[in-house]
């Protein structure tokens, strides 16, 4: 009996809560369950693991919360609401904006990325955290937009072939927060594409480049050629899981290799941003 499910109606009975007390513990993903045949179904060791865990709140201890395990939970179960709860929870918890994509979405990913990797998850479960990551940053987005003139227009693309289109969506919004102007065109794009967007204005100052999978390290040596070829070339940047360093990046015919959003901004900063200062965000932005 001791890993027998429980109903959530029982695990609030036990934990000597209201039925929606224990509903939000659920959706804020304080307790582990999963949903079978409509009803929620509670684990009695992560019932047990719940009410032993240390009681959380107030605002500081909250921000080292495990807001990434949380997600993570939730977007293996499919609950985008509950997904949604958590980044309302991290937010609420003092979490700054760029660190709910990199301290608790990105972390969430990666550990489904190698729950999939070694067969604990089927590809289903990974397709459908990433849908629900999609449209979490999907509501995230508008935050990082910050009022006022903007610091130069930056295009960010990964190469054909490559699908991975969350990293530069994550990297859009950090830049956005940081006062440039990005136009994201998103995975797999054609290096034709991607050279004619960096040319069609002469405010464009860097492209941003990722690559994710080894196997489009060839089109992405061909995106940056066709960069190259432009008039007034922009910096080129290129990072993603597949770069393996600033020599790697100079090799497929990069400026720099940037390992990071933080990396990116500070090589923005250095190069072409030392004379525009940073956006301050209006009262009730973020
Ligand atoms: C979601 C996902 C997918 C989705 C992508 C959907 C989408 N719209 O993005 C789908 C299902 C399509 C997919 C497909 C595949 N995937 Co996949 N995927 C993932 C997963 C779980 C999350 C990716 C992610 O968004 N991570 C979070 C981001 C934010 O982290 P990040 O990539 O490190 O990016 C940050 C920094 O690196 C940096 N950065 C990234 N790019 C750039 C660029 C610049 C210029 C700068 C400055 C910074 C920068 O900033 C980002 C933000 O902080 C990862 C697991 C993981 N470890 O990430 C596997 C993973 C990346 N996938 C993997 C694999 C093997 C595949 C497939 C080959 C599987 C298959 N057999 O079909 C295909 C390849 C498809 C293709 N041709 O590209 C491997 C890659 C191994 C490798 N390096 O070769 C991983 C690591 C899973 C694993 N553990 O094995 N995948």
């Amino acid at each position: 009996m001791l890993n027998s499910d429980l109903t959530l109606h029982e695990a609030a009975e036990e934990l000597g809560v209201h039925y929606m007390t224990a509903y939000r513990y659920v959706r804020l993903g304080l307790l582990p369950a999963t949903k079978a045949g409509g009803a929620w179904r509670v684990r009695r060791d992560d019932l047990e693991g719940f009410r032993s865990g240390t009681p959380t709140t107030p605002v500081r201890a909250g921000r080292r919360a495990p807001w990434a395990e949380r997600l993570e939970s939730r977007l293996i179960a499919g609950d985008a609401r509950g997904a949604w709860g958590v980044v309302e929870a991290a937010l609420s918890a003092g979490s700054e904006l760029d660190e709910i994509y990199l301290d608790v979405l990105s972390p969430a990913l990666v550990r489904i990325g190698e729950k999939w990797e070694t067969g604990e998850i089927d590809i289903a479960i990974e397709h459908r955290a990433t849908g629900i990551a999609m449209r979490l940053i999907g509501r995230l987005g508008p935050r990082f937009v910050r009022r006022g003139r903007t610091r130069g227009a930056v295009v960010l693309g990964a190469p054909v072939g490559e699908r991975h289109g969350i990293p530069l969506a994550i990297l859009a919004d950090l830049l956005r927060l940081h006062g440039w102007d990005v136009s994201d065109l998103g995975a797999d794009t054609p290096a034709a594409s991607l050279a004619h967007t960096a040319a069609s204005t002469d405010d464009v100052v860097a492209v941003g480049l990722s690559v994710t999978n080894r196997e489009n390290l060839a089109a992405a040596a061909e995106a940056c050629a066709a960069l190259r070829s432009v008039r007034h070339a922009p910096l080129l940047i290129v990072g993603g899981l597949a770069v393996e360093g600033d020599d790697h990046a100079v090799a497929l015919g990069a400026d720099r290799y940037a390992g990071s959003a933080t990396a990116m901004i500070e090589i923005l900063d250095e190069t072409v941003g030392a004379s525009t200062p940073t956006p301050v965000p209006s009262p009730g932005d973020a």
